[in-house]
């Protein structure tokens, strides 16, 4: 599919959800931003309140957590991802920490 959101992933390097979350987006050729947290204490802690989860992967879909590999998959099995991606960022959103 052609998205047009503003998709994030922020990962670490050793973890095999990261891996699957970034193969679902990438069949759906999606193009995103991926971020590394491996050594960003402070954006692991950023993480924690945005998303309400203490695991990597974790996805923002125009500024908006939604959640890690299963979340995200969870979504696409009930046919919600494509529409969160296919909807373009509002001009007025707030850039998330890289
Ligand atoms: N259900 C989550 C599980 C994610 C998960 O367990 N991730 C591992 C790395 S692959 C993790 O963050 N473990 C805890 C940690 O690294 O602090 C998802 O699908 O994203």
């Amino acid at each position: 599919m052609s998205a047009s959101a503003d998709v994030r992933i922020y990962v670490t390097t050793f973890c095999p959800y990261c891996v699957q979350a970034k193969r679902l987006l990438k069949k759906k050729e999606v193009t995103y931003t991926e971020i590394n947290v491996d050594s960003r204490d402070d954006l692991r802690t950023w993480l924690v309140g945005a998303s309400g989860q203490r695991t990597v992967p974790q996805v923002f879909i125009n500024g908006k957590s939604v959640g890690g590999f299963t979340d995200i998959d969870a979504l696409d099995r009930k046919g919600k991802l494509d529409t969160l991606l296919a909807e373009p960022p509002s001009p007025g959103a707030v850039a998330l920490p890289a």
